[in-house]
């Protein structure tokens, strides 16, 4: 049997090609516990079905779907299926899609596994709706205070303990999951790659060995709502000018130190054409080589974002809402498994994944399938249909040789 193939995609990613479309930004939308990501998960269910997988959502609304029933020291293979706001087509649902597809590739040899197994979808791994990145991974493993997730809010001012109970998961189980994490034996995701490296390698697979330092912070940038047309250029304290100040400054902070800054989102209150807005809130997002570099540019970037807002009349404050430290990926199943698939190069990434959560907690490991655009959290990610064929084929037989 050969990987499933329709239309010239995986018959998996074909099938969801329609769910979560924005027209508006173009791409996909797809955030946790709304419609779009209700259907994936629906679509996810009844598709391990089909491969006579048993499935179940854990205490903190992540997915499962086990071959073979639920046990310890399982084989652990899956990602997300959640985007970012336009996001591609293939960042999280390629890892899911591939893992069922592995499994089905060896059922339909005739393999049968000596440990458990299962797929995992996590949930709200971009953090697009709530705030915070790996939120499903970050939750399971105790690394986020389920208090504290339970009052994340939403864009519309829902919280996420609403969200939760809406949708079948009871806020009052949200949480660390010892039970759930004990079961874990080695997890493996397969992810398309979101930059240049495979391009480079020349290479159409990667096994991953670290991923920056990483995190989010909130800026707000306080000032005078005020008429646009009757406060003199001299009278403003004006938050969007300090914003862009500071702005500025962020590039140039992380240039100077060849890291990476970037501020992705900012909201106006009350975001007015003819106001002067009385607060500017901007998120960045900084990531560096290590824990202490990451530390050391925002708590640069803090210091210009106060001297940008002084300089206008405004003031700013810097809050923390997600944080990841630097990830190594367990060397030893590294080197296996990249020995095992054919030698196939180590790289290096800038992106997070569930797998960076989990790696503090039991052995994990990455594959990356090549993306020819070299771009992501855009609809113009891309993975031809022959590297994606190469990753089931991969993640197949990383399986059979775990299982
Ligand atoms: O933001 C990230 O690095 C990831 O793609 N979630
Ligand atoms: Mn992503
Ligand atoms: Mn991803």
């Amino acid at each position: 049997m050969t990987v499933a193939v329709t239309a010239g995609r995986l018959t998996g990613l074909h099938e969801i090609a329609d769910v979560g479309r924005d027209p508006r930004r173009g791409g996909y939308s797809r955030h946790v516990w709304e419609p779009a990501d209700l259907e994936l998960r629906a679509w996810f269910a009844e598709r391990a079905a089909r491969l006579g997988l048993t499935v179940e959502s854990d205490r903190n609304g992540n997915l499962w779907a086990w071959w073979g029933g639920p046990g310890h020291d399982a084989v652990v293979v899956g990602s997300h299926l959640d985007s970012v706001p336009g996001g591609g087509e293939f960042d999280g649902p390629l890892g899911v899609v591939s893992a069922l597809d592995a499994i089905a590739l060896l059922q339909a040899s005739g393999f049968a596994p000596s440990r458990p197994c299962a797929v995992v979808v996590f949930a709200e791994e971009e953090g697009s709706r709530f705030g915070v990145a790996c939120l499903g991974s970050r939750l399971m493993t105790g690394a986020i205070a389920a208090d504290r997730v339970r009052a994340l809010v939403d864009a519309d001012g829902v919280t996420l303990a609403e969200a939760a109970e809406a949708h079948g998961t009871p806020a009052r189980h949200l949480g660390r999951d010892d039970e759930t994490l004990a079961r874990i034996g080695v997890f493996i995701e397969l992810h398309v790659e979101q930059g240049r490296g495979l391009i480079d390698l020349g290479s159409p697979l990667a096994v991953a060995s670290s991923i920056l330092a990483h995190g989010r912070w909130r800026i707000d940038v306080t000032g005078e709502g005020n008429h646009a047309g009757t406060t003199a250029m001299s009278d403003r304290r004006d938050p969007m000018v300090a914003a862009a100040r500071g702005i500025l400054a962020v590039r140039d902070a992380a240039a100077r130190r060849d890291d990476r800054a970037t501020i992705g989102r900012l909201h106006a209150v009350p975001g007015g054409t003819n106001v002067i807005p009385s607060r500017v809130t901007v998120w960045l997002d900084a990531r560096s080589a290590d824990d202490g570099d990451a530390r050391d540019l925002v708590a640069e970037i803090t210091v210009h974002v106060q001297d940008a807002a002084i300089a206008e009349g405004c003031t700013a404050t810097v809050t923390e809402e997600s944080w990841s430290g630097e990830v190594r990926f367990d060397p030893a199943l590294r080197d296996r498994l990249a020995a095992s698939l054919g030698g196939i190069p180590a790289l290096a990434t800038g992106a997070g994944h569930d797998a960076g959560t989990l790696a503090g907690h039991v052995p994990t490991a990455m594959l990356f399938v090549r993306n020819p655009s070299g771009i992501s959290h855009s609809p113009d990610e891309h993975a031809t249909l022959d590297d994606c064929s190469a990753g089931v084929a991969a993640l197949r037989d990383a399986l059979r040789g775990l299982l």
